[in-house]
This record gives C-alpha cells, structure tokens and sequence, in this order.
C-alpha cells in the first residue's frame, strides 16, 4: 500500500513538472514566437503526460495542458453574459475621419495639448472573452450581441496560445478581450490540401476561425491552427496600468499574444496617420489578414473621462482599409486536375489590378458554387482577393448582362488525358477516372516533394514538368530511380544541381514515418491524421494491415477516413507502390522515443501467467525499450506485474505487496500511450 502511495505521489509530482514545462515550452512557441525545444521533443513531454493521465484521469484537471486536444462533443453551447458589455468601435475611412475623431475628443475633454494614441492592427478574426479565476482559464465566450454570447470554453482551452493558467503576478480575476484568427499561410495550406482532395475550400480565414470555434465537437477545433491577439480587458481586480501600452505589456507578461510588431505609439493625430499609411503598406506582407487600423487613446486616465456612448467607446475608433474587391469580366474557363483526379473550374477573368496586384484568375471551387452564384462565361464579376492565393469571386453583376453569356460547361472528359470523369453520389466536383493521367501523377509528385510531405529540396515545380516531359518520371518511386544521367538529359541540369538533387532525394529515403503517410496522398489523410496515424500504428506494415474497426477505434477517425485508409491499402497499385519503395530503400522512420522521456524509465516490471496477446519476450523488450527493467521475480523493489490468465504466486506476492496490477490491455495501453510511434 504504501509502495502504490508513494508511486502515486511520485506521479502526481511527474505531472506537475511536465505540465509547467509544457506550458512553459507553448507559450515560447505560440505568445513568443521563440521555441527553445524541437516539435519532437515537445511531443514527447506530451506523451509523458498523457500516460500519465490515463493512469490517473483525476489528474486531467481543467488547466492540464491536456485539454488541448478537445474532449467529448456538447449538445449545444451554454449563453454567457459578459460581465461588462463587449462593445464595438466607430469606423473611420480615411486621414480627414481621424482627424474628425481627434477634434471630438479634444472638444469633449476640452483639451488643447496634443492627445497620445496607440494604434493596433484590426485583425480579421473573430471577437472572444476569456475570464481567467485565481490565474485559471474559467470561461471562454464568443461576443454574441455584446451583452451576451456563447459559452466556448471547450474550444477555447485548444488554441494554445491561449494560456489556461497565467504567468507572473495576475490579478485575482481577469477577463481578457481578443481576436482569434487563422495566420495566412495555415489557411492557404488548408485550403490546398481540400483543393487537392477535391474538397470545398473555405471562403477566407475569417469564417473558417468562425466555423472552428462554433464546433460542438472541440476535437476538430483541437485539429485547426487557430491563434489569438490579445488587445483588451472587460474586467481586471485590482490597480489598472495607467496606459493601453502598459496594459498590453501586462498582458504579455501575463502569458498572452499581443500584436507588438505592428503596434505602435502615436504623439499624436499625425502619426496616427502616418503609422495608418505605413501599416496598410505593410498589410500584404503581414502573416495575417487585417482589415484595418484601431486607434485608442493611450492615456486609461483620458479614456475614463471620455467613457462611451450607448455600445462604443469614445476613445477609440477603427480607420478601415479599403475592401480589396474590383469588378471584371469572366472570359473563360478552365479546368484544373488535382492528384486525386478531382476536376476543378477556375475563371479566366480579364486582367484587373486589386489593390497592387494583378488578378487574372478566380477558384469557382466546385459546380455547387457555380450554381450558388449563378455565374456564367462573360458575366461581370466582382473578385476579391481574401486570404487565398487563389482570389474569389463574390458575387455577379447580373444588370450587366447582354445576353451572350454561356453557361459554364461540366466537363465529361478529363482535360489532360481524355479519360472520362465522373462524378459520384454527395462529391462536389467529378473525378478523372483515368489511371495514367499525366496530370495526376504532376500533382502527386508536387505532393510527394513538397515541404511537409517527403521534403525534396530542389525538386518543384518546373523540374517536376521537365522529369516528366522526359518520361524520366512515370510514378513516384521513379524518382529513387533517377541517375545522373538521366538527370543530365534536362535542360540547365549542371554537375552541382545534379549532385544536390540527388542527395536530396536519397535523404528522404530516412522521412519520418507521419510525412510519408501524408506524402502517399490517401484522400482525407492531410497532416495532422497521418500524425495520428504514424503514432498510432507505429509502423507501415501495422498500418496497411488495418481494418475499419481498428481504424475506427481510433479517437478523431470517422467511418469516411477509415474507409479512405482501408480502400488505399487494399489497392493492388498501393501495394505495388509499396513494394517499389521498399525495394528502392525507401524506409520511413517511425518516431523513436528517447527512453528518457517515457514514465517507464527506472520502473521494473514482472511478466507472470499465460500472455495472450505478445510472448513474454517482446514484453520485456518494449519495456526495456522505454528505459524500464524486466524481471523475473516478485520484490519490494517491483513496480507493476503483468499478469495474464493462470498466474499463480507471483500474483499473490504483488497483491501482498501492493504492486499495482496491469491486464495485457492495461500494459498495451501504457505502452501505446507512452511510446506512440517508437518502433518495435
Ligand atoms: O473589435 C475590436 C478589435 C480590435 C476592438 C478593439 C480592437 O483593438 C485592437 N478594441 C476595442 C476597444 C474594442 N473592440 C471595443
């Protein structure tokens, strides 16, 4: 008994030190920007923890950083009133509405000295309020009408950048105001994946933050890249910092995002519009969309005097950027084969210049959009560059019709091979059915080498046309084929480009496991399941030996991913495809765990009675493999025995001693939880 006690206790002190690392290492990598450890060594902290708290699910308590990953779905999102209301900002548009909005307040304070301001990005995000008790998230809610909102604490506590216990000296209660958005670059490569899988894209990053925070099921809020800036209070206890500029330090000491890169102090009205012009400059090199600039008198001692008028405050106001839309004409359309073979309309529109940029295309994304807008081939359009590359069409200025414009065709036959498409029961595009299709396999081998796949430098896009114009390429193990000479028939192909390709494409030979699942490209399969997958199974053979209920016993995957994996791997191409690879040496690498880092290392562990499900051996391999000892007997010194059907006294020593006792499932599920990914 009390050899379990003193386990227990040493656990309870494990999870604390991890889980105060783990949020020391977040908010380093999400507030800061400035990681210290690598991704892998991160996921290995995590590990730890949560074997730990799967041991002891008391331990999960709301502020674990276990919470991250979502938990069951709700029925529906509870209100939640705003303990102050959440109000909006007056817009302005221009130098002279500022200048406007400076006169006002000087008249209403009856101040003639120059007034400070700070002025603050407008993120394009949704608005949230997060009340923090005793430095713990307590509560997380939308904006709602401004008195009241929606309860989202569940998806709050996943975007890590949100702290779920605050650093520093926090005040008693606190309830922080902010944006939380979608970085450009997250999106667009979301959007990619869906365009690749033939999926609908998602319209900007706006409405898909808004959609992942609306999410009853915070798992899938878990699984997009969401983040925060912090730029306000509703509530504080205690002294307030005498200065918005102050209180965004605060706010940074305290654990939060802030916007400090393009936040600035303006001496006055001024420089509030220099620093306007400068950042609408700035706004197409900014990690993310903003709409606009927020300008707020810096002094809190000024802001009380002005107060706030029936639902915004008189202190501040937001200078909007303009819309980046214009009008054009659709001239033609075309259709875009993705690697799935999915056929896609993308407009050919006269060229139009958006705000500094030519435009001379738009995604029509899928025939169900095409309807929804009703556009046809000579319509006028009006176009909108939002987030993705790709801009959109918003919507048809129908009056401008002449009654020439052609509707837009669905194509039967696959533009690159001939082959013909179809399109399939509840899909929104139609499908190349042809299985050499020259253009399936470019968007392949794009995927194959791209950063987040099998990470071929060098090889893009152009090489990729040149390979395959030569019929150098014809599959994707052809590419562990190439020769130097093969590499020589290219064009502007040298003796020091050949060299580093090739070593490039000998280095992914070594690719972690997860990219290789995500570089073969299953339908539905994007980054963060195939990191599922590769922990899960461990290895490619355990992988492709799935069935539907194993897959579907995982958390997170549906019966349409489990489907997608089972058809893939019972795919006679898949499983020649496979076989190349493994021919050519190319061995992804299930993630090792650093016996260090397991809850196994130093802990002795008894095999006893009849094991059904692995033969003694390997299980004293796996533990041994996690920095644990096997045994062969029963001691003070035992920390858990495993027992199997029949066991006799080994059994009735641990129960005498108080050594806990673990099933074959039991050890499985310490080992899979411990070790996801260390092959064995
Ligand atoms: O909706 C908002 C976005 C950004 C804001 C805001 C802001 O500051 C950067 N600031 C205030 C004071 C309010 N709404 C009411």
């Amino acid at each position: 008994m009390a050899e379990e006690k003193h386990t227990l206790e040493q656990l309870k002190r494990d999870h604390e030190a991890l889980a105060q690392q783990i949020h020391h290492h977040n908010h380093l990598y999400h507030a800061l920007d400035r990681p210290e450890i690598t991704d892998a060594d991160y996921d290995a902290l995590m590990r730890r923890l949560l074997a730990i708290e799967e041991q002891y699910p008391e331990l999960a308590t709301p502020d674990s950083p276990s919470q991250r990953v979502g938990t069951e779905p709700l029925s529906h999102f509870p209100s939640a009133t705003h303990a102050n209301p959440m109000l909006s900002l007056e817009n302005a548009f221009n130098a002279q509405d500022l200048k406007d909005f400076d006169s006002r307040i000087r008249r209403f304070l009856s101040y003639d000295k120059e007034i400070e301001y700070l002025c603050e990005p407008k993120l394009d995000g949704v608005a949230v309020a997060l009340t923090y008790e005793q430095g713990k998230l307590s509560r997380g809610a939308t904006r709602g009408d401004g008195i009241t909102g929606e309860d989202i604490t569940q998806n709050i506590r996943t975007i890590a950048a949100i702290p779920l216990q605050l650093r520093g000296d926090f005040p008693e209660r606190l309830e922080v105001r902010g944006e939380v958005y979608m970085e450009l670059e997250k999106f667009r490569e979301l959007n990619r994946q869906r365009r690749e899988l033939g999926e609908q894209t998602y319209a900007n990053p706006r409405n898909l933050t808004a959609g992942s925070l609306r999410q009853l099921d915070s798992r899938l809020t878990a699984s997009r890249p969401l983040t925060i800036s912090c730029y306000g209070i509703g509530a504080l206890s205690g002294q307030e910092p005498t200065t918005h500029a102050k209180l965004l330090d605060k706010l940074q000491d305290w654990g939060f995002k802030v916007a400090h890169e393009t936040t600035r102090v303006a001496k006055n009205i001024d420089e509030v519009i220099q620093h306007y012009d400068a950042l609408q400059n700035l706004r197409d090199s900014l990690p993310y969309e903003i709409d606009g600039m927020v300008v707020k008198v810096n002094s809190r001692q000024l802001q009380l005097e002005l107060g706030e008028k029936s639902r915004t405050p008189r202190w501040a106001i937001a200078c909007k950027f303009p819309a980046r839309q214009e009008m054009t004409i659709v001239e033609s359309v075309r259709f875009q084969v993705g690697r799935t073979g999915a056929v896609t309309p993308v407009a050919n529109l006269r060229p139009v210049n958006i705000s500094g940029v030519t435009v001379s295309s738009a995604s029509l994304h899928n025939w169900d959009e095409i309807e929804r807008l009703g556009v046809m081939i000579g319509d006028t359009v009006v176009v909108e560059r939002a987030g993705d590359v790709i801009p959109d069409i918003v919507r048809v200025v129908k009056d401008q019709r002449d009654g020439s414009e052609q509707i837009i065709p669905q194509p039967d036959h696959c533009p690159a091979c001939g082959s013909p498409v179809v399109r399939e029961a509840g899909e929104v595009v139609p499908r190349c059915q042809g299985a050499d299709c020259p253009a399936k396999l470019r968007e392949a081998l794009k995927h194959f080498s791209s950063r987040s796949a099998m990470d071929i430098e060098g090889l893009g896009e152009r090489l990729i046309d040149q390979l395959l114009q030569q019929k150098l390429v014809q599959s994707l193990p052809d590419l562990y084929r190439l020769t130097r000479a093969d590499l020589f028939q290219l064009e502007r192909m040298g003796e020091t480009l050949a060299a580093k390709l090739l070593k490039a494409i000998a280095a992914s030979k070594q690719r972690a496991l997860e990219q290789f699942i995500y570089a073969l490209g299953i339908r539905h399969v994007g980054q963060h399941l195939a990191k599922l997958l590769s922990r899960h199974f461990g290895s490619l053979a355990a992988l492709t030996a799935a069935d539907i209920d194993e897959l579907l016993a995982i958390h997170e995957i549906g019966p349409q991913v489990a489907e997608s994996v089972v058809s893939f791997f019972r795919d006679r191409n898949t499983l020649k495809l496979l076989e190349d690879f493994t021919l050519l040496g190319v061995l992804p690498q299930a993630q090792k765990t650093v016996a260090e880092n397991t809850n196994l290392k130093g802990k002795t562990f008894v095999f006893t009675g009849a094991l059904e499900r692995f033969s003694r051996k390997d299980g004293e391999e796996l533990v041994e493999k996690q920095g644990g000892r096997a045994s062969g007997s029963v001691s003070k010194k035992t920390d858990y025995v495993v027992a199997g059907p029949g066991a006799g006294s080994k059994l009735e020593k641990a129960h005498k001693l108080g050594i806990p006792i673990l099933s074959e499932k039991d050890f499985l599920a310490l080992i899979e939880q411990n070790s996801a990914g260390v092959t064995t």
